[in-house]
């Protein structure tokens, strides 16, 4: 499908200038006084209240963590707390207008954001709608706790209730809002639009862009707000955030009813530190934050600075923000400067700046000053705020009390089976659409689909009732069967959105999504900027508003570029909850061939390796569908590999009726056998399945050795019955794949056969990966990856003498005792 967006030279070749309009600084000039019109006298009281909280909460932890008590109550947190003593106003003036459907999300420092959003949101809740939060949130358990004191009202209660909630969930209780599975850096609560914050410096910047493009794509209620610091503008992940959230297609390509800019303020709080690094004057070169947004679109994203000294300012800016936003025009950007005065931990000696900057901050310090001003301007007296001072300290110390007893807090106990975090690394759901109130949005039926239709024409199997093999031009090949698992799930779940490079128009990479466009409105199928930890970045926070992703990096080496994202994001927010959070998120990883060195690699091992990840790699068409299929249909992360050599290949395992055209799942975590044997367990991984096949027939044919040919299908989980079945039978097992053979999960594989097969093994496992080199060209790899005449090889120097056989390459014990002392 050829672009609707033409370039012409003319056009493009004409002399002239960008011109850059003013981003301001600091612009509000108003009182407080000036807004008694705005505001109503018990809103601005609740301002300071909440400043308060927020400072004498962080002023608590402080004194833990350095004295290991607080009045008089010992306790010991050996975790983290990195405060954010004198950034309450930011916190606060952002939160006042902010409603539950309004989602923040947040960095390492943001209990300040999650008390203020918290308790922005009591104030606006009616009292049954809070009871009913309350009672239902980790099974009441946390209400159970607060409820011991008797509180005056409802939202009293709610506010002990988000309190202790935080406070128990930094020190790790299972009354804890996220059942301690957080921690300090990570606390949050849903309910009150509070998302997760991110331990992971600018980690939060693409998965709020995801959470925004949910809001946008599924017309939700609200804004996304994300908080990160100053330093972390720096971050790759931050500007490939910045580049997705301000794509031009969303203003321009995508339909009427979804066009406009992501409902998303990406709000720097600018405390001018990192660490110690100093953003402006050393470690960055922009000497305002809120230039960035100058490079972004020509709207500049609407950036400006705001003074985060001076709540109302915060409040002004937020007004005027929301207000871009709902009339399509976001995304916008903040630069919302602040200080803290305390270390960036509490063991930071505080040596890279001088105490005389700390002391002119304080001198400015935005709870005295509000404080002043409330009672300059009559609205209350010097007496109200020494009491609000003393009812804040009670209402932090009875957090405090209940949170430090572990009879009233226990954690949550993860040494018995069936352990909270044994129930959470996956959800294990299992769900025909994640919206089944709506119906799908597509552009044509199913049934009139190009590709569908050409499909219904071609072959399901590989194989004739004779036998006989089928063109593969005139069959159902891997791509087809990937492509018809996702097409389903898009006229089935109106949730489902597919993005990567090249997606759209291109007909995706390797030709999976051809006919994908014709079918699909851009807001479900679209193309991303080249930024593999934004697609899965996005993907994340898309998965966690309640979507369902399926997003995709191009070449599996592109893996490292989206390292944060898959290794600390998607993988964990489903047990950081403590279950609460679910990712039905599947990422398609396709591995290459033929494109050398950075461009070929089998990286299973890497993802296999990080709990908290589902990783499939189906080698047959039959099993592409039904994992496909039972990817998009749970609510888990699945990290699906594909193989470039074997996309198209046609079905040769199911007889003739070869890949069931109508709906079918292949269960994750089983293993299929391929083919039957008793003399030697031949274990694969992806596409060495065709290989391992050629060397079985080899083995069978010239040397007597019957092999069972199993496919792994899948890594994790992994369910041993067949292959301990299989070794019950034949005493020997080799095992293969494309992955390096150093640390690849064959080792790990073959490490637990030994154990669980102890007995019944003849020889020891057998592991046949590819060399510990660099992918040389193509007309050489036979060099790196195992063929089958490695596996002949192995076979002869490892398991049993072949009669007359002669190895093609040395691979006994004593090369691979070479191989191992020089690293190769
Ligand atoms: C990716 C990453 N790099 C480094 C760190 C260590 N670290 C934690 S906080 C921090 C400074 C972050 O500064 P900023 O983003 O301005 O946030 P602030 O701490 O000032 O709130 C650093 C370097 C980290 N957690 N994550
Ligand atoms: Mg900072």
């Amino acid at each position: 499908m050829p672009k609707r967006i033409m370039i012409h030279p003319a056009e493009q070749r004409k002399k002239g200038k960008i011109e850059f309009p003013p981003i301001l600084l600091n612009q509000y000039s108003r009182t407080l006084k000036d807004e008694l019109d705005r505001f109503a006298r018990e809103d601005l009281i609740h301002i300071y209240r909440d400043m308060l909280i927020i400072r004498t909460f962080e002023a608590m932890l402080n004194e833990v963590k350095t004295k290991t008590s607080y009045k008089g109550l010992e306790y010991n947190h050996r975790g983290p707390a990195h405060l954010s003593i004198g950034q309450e106003a930011s916190a606060v003036g952002q939160a006042f207008l902010l409603g539950v459907d309004d989602h923040i999300f947040g960095s390492h420092r943001s209990h300040g954001e999650i008390l203020a959003k918290g308790l922005s949101a009591i104030a606006k809740l009616d009292d049954d709608t809070l009871m009913s939060i309350m009672k239902t949130y980790n099974d009441g358990l946390t209400l159970k706790v607060v409820e011991r004191d008797s509180a005056e009202n409802v939202k009293e209660l709610a506010i002990d209730f988000l309190v202790y909630g935080a406070l128990a969930e930094i020190f790790g209780r299972e009354a804890g809002l996220n059942k301690g599975m957080g921690g300090s850096m990570h606390v949050f609560f849903t309910p009150f639009g509070v998302y997760p914050n991110n331990a992971i410096v600018g980690g939060s910047a693409d998965i709020s862009v995801g959470a925004a493009l949910y809001k946008k794509v599924n017309h939700k209620k609200g804004i996304v707000i994300c908080n990160i610091g100053d330093a972390s503008s720096a971050c790759g992940p931050t500007w490939e955030a910045l580049c997705f959230a301000a794509m031009d297609q969303f203003k321009v390509l995508w339909d009427k009813a979804h066009r406009g800019g992501l409902p998303l303020i990406m709000n720097f709080v600018n405390n001018f530190y990192g660490m110690g690094g100093q953003p402006v004057g050393e470690t960055m070169g922009f000497k305002y934050v809120a230039r960035i947004g100058a490079g972004l679109n020509p709207e500049q994203m609407h950036a400006e600075r705001v003074d985060g000294y001076n709540p109302l300012a915060v409040i002004d800016a937020i007004a005027r923000k929301k207000e871009i936003i709902e009339r399509g025009d976001g995304p916008v950007l903040l630069d919302t400067l602040t200080y803290r005065y305390s270390g960036h931990s509490p063991s930071d000696a505080m040596s890279y700046r001088e105490k005389s900057e700390v002391e002119e901050w304080q001198q400015v310090d935005s709870i005295v000053t509000y404080g002043r001003d409330l009672v300059g301007a009559g609205l209350c007296g010097q007496t109200d705020i020494d009491k609000e001072k003393e009812a804040v300290e009670e209402l932090v110390f009875r957090a405090y009390e209940k949170a430090v007893d572990l009879e009233i807090s226990p954690r949550a106990d993860l040494y018995s089976v069936g352990s909270l975090l044994e129930r959470t690394m996956f959800s294990n759901g299992n769900l025909e659409s994640l919206d089944t109130q709506r119906k799908p949005e597509t552009l044509i039926p199913l049934e009139d689909n190009p590709r569908v239709k050409q499909l219904a024409g071609k072959s399901r199997a590989g194989v004739d009732e004779n036998g006989q093999l089928v063109p593969k031009g005139k069959c159902v090949v891997l791509r087809d069967a990937i492509f018809e698992a996702v097409i389903d799930r898009f006229y089935k779940d109106p949730t489902l959105v597919a993005y990567g490079e090249e997606n759209r128009d291109w007909g995706g990479a390797f030709a999976v999504y051809r006919g994908l466009t014709e079918a699909l409105p851009y807001h479900r199928l679209f193309n991303t900027p080249i930024s593999e930890g934004a697609i899965v970045g996005t993907g994340v926070g898309y998965g966690l508003e309640g979507g369902r992703a399926l997003v995709e990096l191009m070449y599996c080496d592109f893996l490292g570029r989206a390292g944060d994202e898959v290794f600390n994001q998607l993988s964990k927010w489903q047990s950081m909850s403590g279950g609460m959070l679910k990712m039905p998120v599947t990422l398609r990883v396709s591995v290459g061939s033929k494109y050398g060195a950075q461009h070929s690699q089998d990286w299973t091992s890497l993802v296999a390796h990080i709990p908290g990840l589902k990783v499939v790699f189906p080698a047959t068409p039959y099993d592409a569908k039904g994992l496909m299929n039972a990817a998009l249909s749970g609510t888990d992360p699945v990290v699906y590999f594909e193989s470039q050599r074997i996309y198209d290949m046609p079905e040769l395992f199911h007889g003739a009726e070869g890949v069931p055209a109508g709906y079918y799942e292949v269960p994750i975590g089983e293993p299929d056998v391929k083919k039957d044997g008793d003399g030697l367990t031949i274990l694969t991984i992806g596409a060495v399945l065709y290989r391992a096949l050629e060397a079985s027939k080899i083995l069978e044919s010239e040397y007597g050795i019957s092999c069972e040919v199993i496919d792994a299908r899948s890594i994790v989980p992994f369910n041993y019955e067949k292959v301990i079945d299989s070794v019950k039978k034949t005493g020997r097992i080799l095992l293969t794949s494309d992955a390096c053979d150093r640390g690849s999960f064959l080792q790990t594989l073959a490490a637990k056969i030994s154990q669980f097969c102890f007995d019944d093994l003849d020889a020891p496992p057998v592991v046949v990966g590819a060399r510990n080199w660099i992918t040389p060209a193509d007309e050489v790899e036979d060099s790196f990856f195992p063929y089958s005449s490695d596996i002949l090889d192995a076979v002869h120097e490892h398991i049993e003498r072949l009669p007359g056989y002669t190895a093609k390459r040395e691979c006994g014990t004593s090369e691979l005792l070479r191989r191992s002392a020089e690293g190769i």
